[in-house]
């Protein structure tokens, strides 16, 4: 599990997807082209790319070369995915409402600095959204132990081109992009996933100017922003869902206040969908808008799309396979069919653990070793041994092809390559 949550987020946003599998499972089967396209372009993922930005071996940098082959596939710009034509469906409906209208921004670069993604948002430098075993740096100067704004990493979400954008003169706009986030990965999570983030700065005549922060928090203006950013979010999931039960509820996040998240109720569970707040006075501040007060939300698409499409597994958003791709049409919403699945094949994996284990690295381990083969790395069994002082954790790890029956010949040396690179992590094998 995340050792712990960034923004108290990261955990929430994943316990309420209700009617998804739990976690602690991870793996990073992307389902591809079958024949020989497939394995062409699946050896390609697996093999840094010769000059990639993101692979530099610098200090702390912990981008894998399948991470690095992820970025720029830019699924949100196209019109007839999934998230593209989520993505198109929001952006029409905040143009559609009364008053400024919203820039719209989706082709911002994921790499950026520290102080973009945290320090320009007021979270401190020991917060545990920066840990290494959290976040995929480029670099990372200070290495494991400490963080720095000027730290090169993969923004792990939307909000890192908040303070940037309204440098700009930006006052509405909608920036959408992949995220990167280290954790487990199961049918609902995987560690590329999309955000769409929005803010509205307001008329000072409306809500007021520059004033001190408890002034601002007790006045009329802030209280008629936080109105209009539930009244306006709430008429977002109107319009994608059709009229559902919503519920609020409080959230923290350091660069809003007060902060909310929403949560809707769909097929029988409650499903967070999105972080949402009043612009905390000290990020508008510091970028030179003393006077000006706003609100700003960040939503997960991958969430809405697999609820609106009905598609049961996040990594099917990276399919080349014709058979989902050509499932989709701009401008409509439409029920995934699933076709037929592969069976899977089983294998356990025992160790010792050391003091300072990031199951996040040993999932990584899995990304790298087994690619698209892994579909989920479960955490089944874990206990402490008393007189040894020492703690085991057995995973199951389920590999399976979209395209064929694995052998089981083929699993077993893969496994036995995953169990190699686990005891260069300092694991001892049981
Ligand atoms: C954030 O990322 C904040 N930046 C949101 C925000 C923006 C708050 C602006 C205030 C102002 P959080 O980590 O909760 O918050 O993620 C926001 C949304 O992204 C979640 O509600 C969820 O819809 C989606 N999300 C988060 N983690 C995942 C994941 N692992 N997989 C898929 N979607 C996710
Ligand atoms: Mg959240």
């Amino acid at each position: 599990m995340r050792a712990g949550s960034f923004l108290t987020s990261f955990a929430l946003a994943n316990a309420h997807v209700g009617q998804l599998p739990s976690r602690l499972h991870a793996s990073s089967q992307l389902r591809m082209a079958p024949g020989v396209v497939r394995s062409a372009s699946k050896r390609a993922r697996m093999v840094a790319p010769v000059d990639s930005r993101f692979v530099t071996g610098d200090v702390g940098n912990n981008v894998t070369p399948y991470i690095a082959n992820l970025v720029g596939r830019n699924l949100h710009r196209i019109d007839s995915h999934p998230l593209g034509i989520i993505k198109d469906k929001i952006e029409n409906y905040f143009n559609s409402l009364e008053g400024q209208s919203f820039e719209i921004v989706d082709d911002l670069d994921p790499l950026v600095r520290a102080q973009e993604c945290f320090d320009d948002l007021l979270i401190p430098l020991d917060h545990p959204g920066r840990k290494m075993g959290d976040t995929y740096y480029v670099s990372r100067a200070g290495g494991r132990e400490q963080s720095s704004p000027d730290d090169m990493l993969m923004r792990t979400h939307t909000s890192a081109h908040q303070s940037t954008l309204m440098r700009e003169g930006k006052t509405a706009f909608l920036c959408t992009g992949d995220v990167y986030r280290r954790d487990e990965i199961d049918a609902s999570h995987f560690p590329v996933f999309h955000q769409m983030e929005g803010v509205k700065l307001f008329d000072p005549e409306l809500v007021g100017g520059a004033m001190s922060k408890e002034e601002w928090l007790a006045s009329p203006g802030c209280e008629l922003i936080a109105a209009d950013l539930k009244k306006t979010l709430e008429g977002l999931v109107d319009e994608l869902f059709g009229p559902v039960e919503k519920q609020w509820r409080d959230d923290y996040f350091p660069f809003t206040e007060p902060s909310f998240e929403l949560d809707i109720y769909y097929n029988g569970d409650w499903m967070e969908v999105l972080g949402c707040g009043v612009v905390h006075s000290n990020v508008l501040s510091n970028v030179g808008l003393e006077d000006r007060h706003g609100w700003a939300f960040g939503l997960g698409l991958e969430r809405l799309a697999m609820v609106l499409f009905k598609i049961p597994d996040i990594r099917l958003f990276w399919s080349d396979d014709k058979r989902f791709t050509s499932q989709f049409k701009a401008g409509d919403i439409t029920e995934f069919k699933p076709y037929s699945k592969f069976p899977p094949c089983l294998k356990d994996i025992a160790f010792w653990i050391p003091d300072n284990f990031e199951p996040n690295d040993f999932f990584e381990a899995g990304r790298e070793v087994c690619g698209e083969l892994v579909e989920k790395m479960e955490l089944i069994d874990e206990f402490t041994n008393p007189k040894l002082g020492k703690t085991s954790h057995c995973y199951r790890i389920t590999y399976r092809s979209m395209e064929r029956t694995v052998t089981n010949e083929e699993i077993n040396a893969m496994q036995e390559k995953l169990r190699v690179r686990a005891s260069d992590l300092g694991v001892e094998l049981r």
